[in-house]
């Protein structure tokens, strides 16, 4: 099964993202992530063995992040698989900290593989058809603020109109 640690946005942010996902596709075109699966991805494990899931599990109940207030302030894109998102302008060190710090122990458990950067974003569209960061950005420039404190073990089905996810798991 495909799985990844993230952090899930509160419903009142959800929505805020879920109105810049419309501006987005309106400009871009491509596929609107659904508004259930906005999400910052903090570690993408990978195929887990069926097996590993329940001291996953466990692991991931376990964590206590401290939590933060994540800052975002910008579109921007990944261009080679046509991703358009929103993130911080400068680096968070509360959200650097949690990211190393869960990679430690996925390396402990024998999970996933580091990756050399950490890039936090909110993908509002995959497969975008015109990247039009420079418009969005005039029509609306991005300040929202995220209260963040609980991770999400989130497992990733491949279905025929893109990816959905499952929660399995919450730290405390
Ligand atoms: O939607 P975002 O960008 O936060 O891009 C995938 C998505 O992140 C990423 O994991 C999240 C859940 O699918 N992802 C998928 N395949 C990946 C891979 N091979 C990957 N990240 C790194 N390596």
């Amino acid at each position: 099964m495909r799985l990844f640690l993230a952090l899930e946005p509160p419903d009142d942010l959800r929505e805020r993202l879920a109105t810049l996902a419309d501006l987005a596709q309106a400009r871009c075109g491509g596929r609107r992530m659904p508004d259930a699966s906005l999400h910052l991805t903090l570690a993408f494990l990978g195929e887990v063995d069926e097996g590993r899931l329940s001291a996953l599990v466990e692991w991931v109940g376990c964590q206590a992040p401290t939590g933060g207030i994540w800052r975002l302030d910008r579109w921007g894109s990944f261009r080679r698989p046509g991703n358009v998102w929103v993130g911080g302008r400068t680096h968070d060190p509360a959200l650097d900290a949690l990211q190393a710090g869960l990679w430690n122990g996925l390396e402990a458990l024998g999970l996933g593989v580091r990756p050399t950067r950490f890039v936090p974003h909110v993908t509002l569209l995959r497969r975008a058809e015109r990247m039009a960061i420079g418009p969005l950005e005039a029509q609306a420039p991005v300040a929202l603020d995220w209260r963040w404190q609980r991770l999400t073990l989130l497992r990733s089905y491949t279905e025929q109109d893109g990816a959905r996810y499952k929660a399995l798991a919450h730290s405390a």
